[in-house]
Parts: C-alpha cells; sequence; structure tokens
C-alpha cells in the first residue's frame, strides 16, 4: 500500500476509532488486541463464553474453538446447527462443519448425519487422517470408528416445522433465519496464532445430498496465520461461487482492512447476483480477524450480528453493517 493511501486510511480509521463501538452498534472499525474470539449471530455470545473459559484454563486455540461451536450443536433451539437444527426436503438433518489451525491444518465432514458433534469429527479427519474431507456415510463410518454414537437429531419441534414446510414445499431460504444460524468461529490467541471453526445443518428444506459452503476451507472458513481468518454464513451457493472466505483473507493481504474486506465480497457477492432469481431471499455475511487482532463483520442485508469476546470489553453482541440499505 502506498504512504499517502497508507496516511488517509489511518486518519479515517483513527477519526472512526473514537466514536462510540459500543455493544449492538455497527462497528466498521476496531481496535486491535489478543487473544480474541468473534462468532457469527447472537448464540456466538454463548459459543464464546464458553471458547473464552477454554482458552483461561490453558487449552489450546484449537480446543477453544471446538468447545465454543460444540454448544451450538448441542442446544436444540437453535434451528441451524447440530442437534434440534432443520432437516433437508426429506425430513433428514444432514451436517456439515469444518475446523482450521494456524499451520493450515484443516478438517471437514459434510453431508454426516446422526452425529451430535460434527465438528469433533472434523478435527479427528484433520488429526488422524491423510485427508481434508469425509463425507455422507463415509464420515459417519469413520466417526463411529471413533467411538461418536449414533442419535436422533430431528427434535419433535424441528419435525413439525418440517411438516408444515411440506404442505407447500415451497423452496426459499428465509434471510437470518430468526437470527439463529450457522455458527463460524474465529480466534487470536496470545501468541497472535489463528484458528477457526464452523458447523451448521445447512439450509433448511435443502435437497437431500446438498452441501453448502460450511465444511468447504476457503468458502464457510479459511485463515492464514500470516494474514488473518474469515469465516461465512448465509447462503452457502452464492459464498461458494466466490471462495468467500478466502478472498477475504487474500484482501487483507493486500492491505485491506476487516471492514473493508468483508464489504468488498459482499459487493462481488451482490454484484453476481443482483438479477438472478435467489436476489430476495439473499442473505450472506461474513467476520473476519487480522494479525494484529483487528475484527469487522458486513452482510448483504440487514439483520447479521457478531459475538466479540476480548479482555477489554468482555464478551458482546455487535450489529454488522450491510449494502442493501433500503
Ligand atoms: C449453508 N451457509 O449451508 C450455510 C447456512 C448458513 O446462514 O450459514 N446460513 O448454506
Amino acid at each position: 500500500m502506498n504512504k499517502r493511501r497508507d496516511f488517509i486510511k489511518k486518519s479515517v480509521l483513527g477519526g472512526l476509532a473514537t466514536t462510540a463501538l459500543m455493544s449492538n452498534t455497527i462497528e466498521k472499525v476496531s481496535f486491535g488486541s489478543h487473544p480474541k474470539i468473534i462468532s457469527t449471530w447472537n448464540h456466538g455470545l454463548s459459543a464464546n463464553v464458553e471458547a473464552w473459559k477454554e482458552l483461561s484454563k490453558g487449552k489450546t486455540g484449537l480446543d477453544a474453538v471446538e468447545s465454543g461451536v460444540k454448544i451450538s450443536e448441542a442446544d436444540p433451539n437453535i434451528r441451524s446447527v447440530g442437534y434440534g437444527g432443520y432437516p433437508d426436503r426429506d425430513g433428514k438433518v444432514t451436517l456439515d462443519a469444518c475446523i482450521m489451525d494456524n499451520k493450515s491444518n484443516c478438517g471437514a465432514v459434510s453431508f454426516i448425519q446422526n452425529i451430535k458433534h460434527p465438528i469433533s469429527v472434523a478435527r479427528l479427519v484433520m488429526e488422524d487422517t491423510p485427508h481434508v474431507m469425509l463425507t455422507g456415510k463415509g464420515a459417519n463410518d469413520f466417526a463411529i470408528s471413533k467411538g461418536f454414537k449414533e442419535e436422533n437429531l430431528l427434535t419433535e419441534s424441528s419435525k413439525k416445522d418440517w411438516l408444515k414446510w411440506k404442505e407447500k414445499s415451497d423452496y426459499k431460504p428465509k434471510i437470518n433465519i430468526e437470527n439463529h444460524d450457522t455458527i463460524s468461529m474465529l480466534l487470536i490467541d496470545d501468541n497472535k496464532d489463528l484458528f477457526g471453526a464452523c458447523t451448521t445443518s445447512g439450509a433448511a428444506w435443502k435437497m437431500h445430498g446438498r452441501v453448502g459452503d460450511s465444511p468447504i476451507i476457503g468458502a464457510g472458513l479459511f485463515l492464514d496465520n500470516e494474514v488473518g481468518a474469515a469465516a461465512a454464513t448465509g447462503l452457502g451457493e452464492a459464498i461458494i461461487r466466490t471462495s468467500g472466505s478466502s478472498m477475504v483473507v487474500e484482501l487483507m493481504r493486500q492491505g485491506y482492512s476487516p471492514y473493508e474486506a468483508c464489504k468488498s465480497i459482499v459487493e462481488r457477492i451482490s454484484k453476481i447476483h443482483e438479477s438472478s432469481s435467489d436476489w430476495e431471499y439473499l442473505q450472506v455475511g461474513f467476520i473476519a480477524i487480522n494479525k494484529k487482532g483487528e475484527h469487522a463483520g458486513y452482510s448483504l442485508r440487514k439483520g447479521f450480528d457478531f459475538a466479540v469476546y476480548d479482555s477489554e470489553k468482555k464478551n458482546r453482541l455487535i450489529k454488522s453493517d450491510y449494502k442493501i440499505k433500503s
């Protein structure tokens, strides 16, 4: 970045940094600090608490992100992650997850069923196999071989909503599904090492076999320990099409702030989709953190929020800035 641009950017950032960045306000600039944890949606708050607890106990960043997102996976009231997640159109709950560490090790599972904690299976794919992703029956068999128990993840209330949906069988993903969506978590630890995890039951009422962005390294989650980390939520098809999270990281490598990088990829997605048939229900959101520990989020439409935990301001929910203002 040339000096003039650098100077202008610093002045702008300096100005904005003095304006209030309180919980529940739109935040364009953040102070850099570490350790710090940032997670998508309001259920990210409880996931952050768990991850922070793990870090405080001296656990690794990888342990912390895994434990953090397991809170959302186990919560039956979160209809888009793990147990209690909405099923596909055939009434099957199918899950996607991935995890990544500071050394670019990564693991993922997709289209896994009846396993409550796909993130832990993803971690074992990373640590105990020569592969990055296992899918479908292979992922299930692997999980069982590692001691995971199969259980029914379709709760009575998700089943009821599915049966209601079946009356019309109209596939139209809902924007911000009641603000309880995929959990993506990014963490920078005391050494400024980066870690990330992402887990979801994907789009409600999807076709059986559909896999979204969330288990795909580069789409739902990406990090480069020299640069930063990014993760996504929203309509997976749009995120995959643009390699969303990896692009956010690449923009940060070029000198963009986390806010600018997230905004830029949302604008790219918007341009690609604005005249397509999914436009009316399209929502995407990104979170990012750079090596300085500065964070941001940005979405296409209103309604996305993310949780940030650091030692200075503790755990708070932040409303994301967004593109479509009217
Ligand atoms: C998917 N990205 O499967 C996930 C779903 C999600 O906000 O994040 N919804 O497309």
